[in-house]
């Protein structure tokens, strides 16, 4: 976008936008786009009601998925932020029907502030880690055991990017002083390149190191990072990657999350995946061990056998 852009949003509940084009030639037209304009004019400014502005910091907003003239108010449906604009939305606050409030759940508030407050400044300091040119899968963990990867994001303010190409990268937000490890699920035999960056704001690099890492089928490295930094500079050391190992130095080939223990939490990395076929969303190559194409009691076995942890 160029300085002084102006942009509205659509949603579609439940629905893309492909088919509601599609329902254009088929005479149906049953789903309902929302618009945050309340016309194609933009001068007739926004819906008022339809988005709501979370907190007032003008970066985080929540959709309305009813239309907001027979809306129910609960404003819970979809939260997303928006970074390096001006948005002017009325507040959460003065619209949410208060009988329906879900701040008021244990928790939730928190989490959202947490998200919320991690919106990237020209001061933020981040780091990337990317692969290039592998099927490899790529996870961060942080010292809270908190994690960035295909499976999910649990960092607040952490992304994941797959491509069709096979590269993988995720960013954060990281504080003055951070431990991380990276670990890495090998999809085939090959040597393969991680890249670690240290970031000021969206574009500046302060740091970066390259690995080359030879990796099997079906195994896992691990590699620790520290990250250190004065506010000016950024340090980030990252360690060479291994195969997890316990605290007595057995070497651990089913610590999926190369924390230093075989538990439940890996197995229940394969074992969730059980009857699970190739095509299937929950099929997972890295843990068909035997490469028959089916999730079964072959590729469970082992992880369950080398736990280290009663
Ligand atoms: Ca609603
Ligand atoms: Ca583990
Ligand atoms: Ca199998």
């Amino acid at each position: 976008m160029k300085p002084g852009d102006k942009f509205a949003t659509i949603l579609v509940p439940n629905a893309t936008l492909q088919s509601l084009y599609d329902d254009l030639d088929t005479g149906e037209a049953q789903k309902m786009p929302l618009f945050s304009l309340a016309s194609v004019n933009p001068d007739h400014g926004m819906y008022i009601g339809q988005l709501a502005d979370i907190d007032g910091s003008g970066n985080a907003f929540i959709y309305e998925d009813m239309n907001f003239m027979n809306s129910d108010r609960d404003y819970n449906d979809f939260i997303f932020q928006i970074a390096g604009a001006e948005v002017c939305l009325p507040l959460l606050d003065d619209l949410i029907d208060p009988a329906k409030d879900w701040r008021n759940i244990g928790g939730v508030a928190e989490d959202i502030s947490e998200h919320i407050g991690t919106a990237v400044k020209p001061d933020t300091l981040r780091m990337s880690v990317s692969l290039e040119g592998s099927r490899a899968d790529l996870v961060l963990y942080d010292s809270q055991g908190r994690f960035c990867g295909k499976d999910g994001v649990s960092i607040p303010g952490a992304a994941f990017y797959p491509d069709e190409n096979g590269h993988r990268s995720l960013f954060l937000n990281v504080p003055d002083q951070g431990k991380y490890r990276i670990v890495l699920l090998g999809a085939k035999d090959e040597t393969l390149s991680c890249t670690v960056r240290g970031h000021r704001g969206e574009t500046e690099i302060l740091s970066e190191e390259t690995k080359s890492i030879r990796i099997n089928a079906h195994r896992v490295l691990r590699a620790e990072v520290s990250v250190s930094s004065d506010g000016k500079g950024m340090e980030i050391a990252v360690g060479e990657f291994e195969t997890p190992v316990s605290e007595d130095g057995k070497l651990l080939y089913y610590d999926f999350d190369g924390d230093g223990k075989t538990d439940d939490s890996d197995i229940g990395k394969v074992s969730s995946r059980w009857n699970a076929v190739e095509g299937d969303e929950d099929y997972d190559p890295f843990y068909d061990l035997d490469e028959d194409g089916y999730i079964g009691i072959l590729d469970i076995m082992p992880a369950v056998s080398s736990k280290s942890v009663p």
